[in-house]
């Protein structure tokens, strides 16, 4: 069991692929994310015409990862990425005051996308480990996440550099997905 994976993973693994994708603005963190949720396995880059994709897979666990924002012409091209997704990360660097908005502004774009209006979101308002960083809270607010009806979603404050509350954003997923599937039954 990888370091960020709690024992309400095991259910998942082996019985169902579970798709993760990861979004946000370049430098926002997704790729050092990555690697801390790693385990051993490879990240693998698929160059697109446009963006890069970094995909990595951990028993039946899918995560794919690309930098949003501007690029209006090339959003097509992400659907194939995100159809059936079970669960978005949306990445925020919470000391970047500058782009918090344009940060904003994309998720409720993607938000938007009927591929993904049922998949629950997990912001990781990353970068926690730096002085004068936007809280949780302030993230919370600055995106306008309470005004998100019917969905699960939790802003999680981050650090890619040390790992600090990814295990806690993975623990809330699991939760969230297993009371899905349970509720299906
Ligand atoms: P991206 O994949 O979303 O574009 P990256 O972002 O993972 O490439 O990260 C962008 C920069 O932010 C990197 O710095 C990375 O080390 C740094 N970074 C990522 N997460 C954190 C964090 O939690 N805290 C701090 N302090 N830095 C972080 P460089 O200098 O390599 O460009
Ligand atoms: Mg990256």
């Amino acid at each position: 069991m990888g370091f960020f994976f709690s024992k309400l993973w095991t259910i998942f693994f082996g019985k169902k692929d579970v798709r993760i994708v990861i979004l946000g603005l370049d430098g926002a963190g997704k790729t050092t994310i990555l690697y801390q949720i790693r385990m051993g396995e490879r990240i693998k880059t698929i160059p697109t015409i446009g963006f890069n994709v970094e995909t990595l897979e951990y028993k039946g666990l899918n995560f794919t990862a690309w930098d949003i924002g501007g690029q209006d012409k090339i959003r097509v091209l992400w659907k194939q990425y995100y159809q059936n997704a079970d669960s978005l990360i949306f990445v925020v660097d919470s000391n970047d005051r500058d782009r918090i908005n344009e940060a904003a502004e994309e998720l409720k774009k993607i938000l938007a996308e009927e591929d993904l209006k049922d998949c629950i979101v997990l912001v990781m308002a990353n970068k926690q480990d730096i002085n004068g960083a936007l809280s949780p809270a302030e993230v919370t607010e600055k995106l306008g996440m309470k005004n998100l009806n019917r969905r699960s979603w939790l802003v999680q404050g981050t650090s890619g550099k040390s790992g600090q509350g990814i295990k806690e954003g993975f623990d809330w997923m699991a939760s969230v997905l297993l009371k899905k599937e349970t509720n299906k039954l």
